[in-house]
């Protein structure tokens, strides 16, 4: 679906509801501040409609479009991406809990510049009113060439099980819902920079369900998610449902941030030359396992 003309934010954005164009106003300021309760006490936010109904068909029309570019991987994982047994720890341990994920990416350098995926990502007002929901100074869209604008595919039978992120927030905007299963779920603030949660995260991995929520998410609506510290996942997908598609919208706190080369060949089943290049020169920002 080319654009035949270009794409404005009031074409995408349902900017009554939601006015990042005009941060001074009470409407925004209401909805920043709705935002922040939810982030603050569990690491997430859903803005519910944020992209307006005809958007959400379109967004939806460009997945389709490049749905033939999903790379589909499965791997039997724990909630780290890793897949191999670790002896420094117990065989109940999470680092030794492995589930299986199978789903579909379609990877940022499928998409063309000025599509309505790739403007609604890009818009600074939407990066500005996220960070103003973060209560951070700034963001950045995440630089790697595949993981920083991706649209996440479950296709029936298939699940995206428990797992923490790289980045640091993602947000995510639900295109195209499951008929039937394909729910977010997360247990919020399960580990923190200091404190790696082992014993919390072995009981939702045993199918605890103490300090899980599931999100009833429309289309439409725009989640904000601190994933770094948020065990999460998308149960599966029913046999006979239709696929589930999110468009997904990585930042980061800083600029240049580029993904692991050993992740990225996971989800993307290829890395490009940024991301070789990046791993020579990579700085961590906290020492929790990746
Ligand atoms: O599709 C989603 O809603 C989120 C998927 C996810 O957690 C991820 O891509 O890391
Ligand atoms: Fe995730």
């Amino acid at each position: 679906m080319r654009p035949i003309a270009s794409i404005g934010l009031g074409d995408l954005v349902d900017l009554d509801g939601y006015p990042v164009h005009t941060p001074d106003s009470a409407v925004y300021r209401a909805a920043v501040d709705t935002a922040r309760v939810g982030l603050r006490a569990e690491g997430c936010a859903v803005l519910g409609g944020f992209v307006r109904p005809e958007a959400v068909v379109r967004l939806n029309g460009e997945i389709i479009e490049r749905k033939h570019a999903t790379h589909y991987s499965t791997q039997v994982m724990n909630p780290y991406f890793h897949t191999d047994f670790n002896p420094h720890y117990p065989a109940d341990h999470p680092v030794n809990t492995f589930i299986q994920r199978s789903s579909g990416f379609i990877p940022g350098d499928a998409w063309d510049s000025g599509c309505a995926t790739d403007v609604l990502f890009r818009a600074p007002e939407v990066a500005r009113f996220i960070a103003d929901c973060l209560e951070i100074n700034a963001l950045y869209c995440y630089d790697d060439p595949l993981a920083g604008l991706t649209s996440n595919i479950c296709d029936p039978g298939q699940q995206f099980t428990w797992h923490f992120d790289t980045n640091d927030f993602a947000v995510t905007v639900l295109v195209q819902p499951a008929d039937e299963g394909g729910l977010f779920e997360y247990a919020p603030q399960i580990r923190s920079a200091d404190n790696e949660g082992f014993d919390a995260i072995a009981a939702v991995l045993a199918g605890g369900r103490q300090g899980v929520r599931t999100l009833d998410l429309r289309p439409g609506d725009l989640q904000i998610f601190r994933g770094r510290h948020s065990l999460h996942r998308v149960t599966r997908v029913g046999a006979g449902s239709r696929s589930r598609h999110a468009a997904i919208f990585a930042y980061t706190l800083e600029p240049g941030v580029i993904g692991r080369v050993e992740r990225t060949r996971q989800l993307f089943g290829r890395v490009l030359p940024a991301h070789e290049e990046a791993e020579r020169h990579r700085v961590r920002s906290d020492t929790l396992l990746d």
